[in-house]
């Protein structure tokens, strides 16, 4: 058999750039990214064919102490994807990325069977930093766990990217591809263009209501010429928090709107015509019907 195929599991805090990674591998937009914390909600599988090699990344919601049902649903998300993972990607920012602060997602790493899988520490956003503080950074992680290589990138702006997926595709085990070959992701679109909505909807609202918006599929309907029309339902938890999606005269939801459409059309390839509706569902982030019914899973 001259292929070869595994699961990368991307990892680590919110917000350190691992859905900017995965499209980055993979090669399209198909994680939502933005600058606040807990943008990803679920695991997330982009898949990347190469010669012989085909690689699932998974990319995951940042670990972080959960508050909410949502939140707990979320971090056990993340790390349901090391029992299948071939190779764990630990990922880190020199910003915030202290030691201290991952000292529990190590911990847990270190409980791994030897076998199990390859752990790697990726430091991104390289960009932002001068070498010496990475090399002070890269130090202080190497002396608390033994990791199979390090590597230092900048999603954002490609550095590096090139040797990482050479590691890869070297390190994964010999089989048979998992995936048809034209199949770049596992999510459904229906689920992708929520994300697309939810990510406009972060990029423009502020405080809390980011981490209190869900967004679901009402209505996915093709229609004639290649054309589909979706309706979605986004979901708040007060009532002040809809005034909010909503904006003075309807500014921001429109704004959203014409976003979020334009993102949803490329991924399909296809005209959209999308319809935005606000539902208030109070405390909707610790009801576990709720969260069943909005396709997350049993927390
Ligand atoms: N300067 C710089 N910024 C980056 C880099 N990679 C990601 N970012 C930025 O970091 C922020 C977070 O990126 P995400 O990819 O959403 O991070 P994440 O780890 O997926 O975050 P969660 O889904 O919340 O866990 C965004 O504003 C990105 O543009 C990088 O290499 N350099
Ligand atoms: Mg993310």
């Amino acid at each position: 058999m001259n292929t070869n195929f595994g699961y990368v599991a991307l990892m680590g805090e919110p917000n350190v750039g691992k859905s900017t990674l995965l499209n980055r591998l993979v090669g399209t937009k198909l994680a939502i990214v933005t600058h606040k914390a807990q943008t990803t909600r679920t695991n997330l599988i982009g898949i990347q064919n190469r010669e012989g090699t085909q690689i699932a990344f998974v990319d995951t919601p940042g670990i972080f102490n959960p508050k909410t049902k949502l939140d707990q649903v979320m971090v056990k998300s993340a790390w349901g994807s090391i029992k299948y993972a071939d190779i764990i990607s630990l990922m880190v920012q020199p910003k915030s990325g202290k030691l201290e602060e991952n000292e529990g997602i190590i911990k847990r790493l270190k409980q791994l069977e030897k076998d199990q899988a390859k752990i790697i520490l990726i430091v991104n956003k390289i960009d932002l930093v001068n070498p010496s503080e990475l090399l002070k950074l890269v130090d202080a992680f190497s002396k608390r766990m033994d990791f199979a290589k390090v590597f230092l990138i900048s999603a954002k702006k490609g550095d590096g990217i090139e040797d990482l997926i050479e590691w890869y595709s070297d390190n994964l085990p010999k089989g048979p591809w998992l995936f048809p070959p034209d199949q770049i992701s596992s999510q459904s679109v229906q689920s992708l263009a929520c994300d697309i909505t939810r990510e406009k909807l972060l990029l423009r609202l502020h405080q809390e209501i980011p981490y209190n918006l869900g967004v679901e599929t009402d209505q996915w309907k093709e229609m004639k010429n290649n054309e589909v029309r979706i309706d979605q339902n986004i979901v708040v938890a007060r009532d002040g928090h809809k005034a909010m999606v909503i904006g003075a005269s309807g500014s921001c939801i429109k704004q959203v709107g014409i976003d979020a459409r334009k993102d949803i059309s490329k991924l399909l390839g296809q005209k959209v015509h999308l319809f935005l509706r606000v539902t208030v569902r109070k405390k909707w982030m610790d009801d576990e019907k709720r969260l069943r019914e909005m396709g997350f899973g049993q927390p």
